[in-house]
């Protein structure tokens, strides 16, 4: 009985690390008939908001620093179950994020607001992608909640997937 308990007991909350790169900050002051009228905080409140929903935890992060981005990326090993982030235009240009992308062994999922392959050809290439499980592109910050559900199959894949 004390076992069976134990076995069903309730697990703890997977974190997620967010990952926003830069220029995402500028989200809804300019270029709104690309990337929307929606803010980075507004997005973010999506995210805390459906993350709740489903059972995930998230750490919502934003810089304009290449190597900012890959610290973050080396202590996810130790805080979190995977990786959802919008490499931005590091994304195209990044070996150093890639690398620590690689590095942190945990599930990644890449997000772009825009379509990156309806846009100029610098932007159909991501190294990201290269170790991503999965992309998700076009749909603006809905994105990021497709991208949190895709997540949530990844680090509870024995969940019931119905919430
Ligand atoms: O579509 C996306 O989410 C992008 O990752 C956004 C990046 C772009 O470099 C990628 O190719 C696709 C740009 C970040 C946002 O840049 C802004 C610039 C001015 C005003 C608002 C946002």
């Amino acid at each position: 009985m004390q076992g069976s308990r134990r076995r069903a007991g309730k697990r703890s909350t997977p974190n997620v690390l967010v990952l926003n790169g830069p220029n995402l900050n500028l989200l809804g002051s300019r270029e709104p008939q690309i990337y929307g009228l929606a803010t980075l905080a507004d997005i973010e409140s999506a995210c805390r908001t459906h993350a709740k929903a489903i059972g995930l935890a998230i750490d919502f992060r934003q810089s304009n620093h290449e190597g900012e981005l890959v610290t973050w990326v080396q202590e996810a090993r130790e805080r979190a179950a995977g990786i959802l982030v919008n490499p931005a235009a590091f994304g195209h240009t990044s070996v150093a994020l890639y690398d620590a992308l690689v590095a942190v062994t945990l599930p990644v999922v890449e997000v772009h607001l825009s379509n990156i392959f309806r846009r100029e050809q610098f932007r159909h290439h991501s190294y990201v992608s290269l170790i991503a499980k999965g992309v998700i592109c076009g749909f603006g910050p809905q994105g990021y909640l497709l991208g949190l559900d895709a997540m949530r199959r990844l680090v509870l894949p024995d969940e019931d997937t119905r919430a």
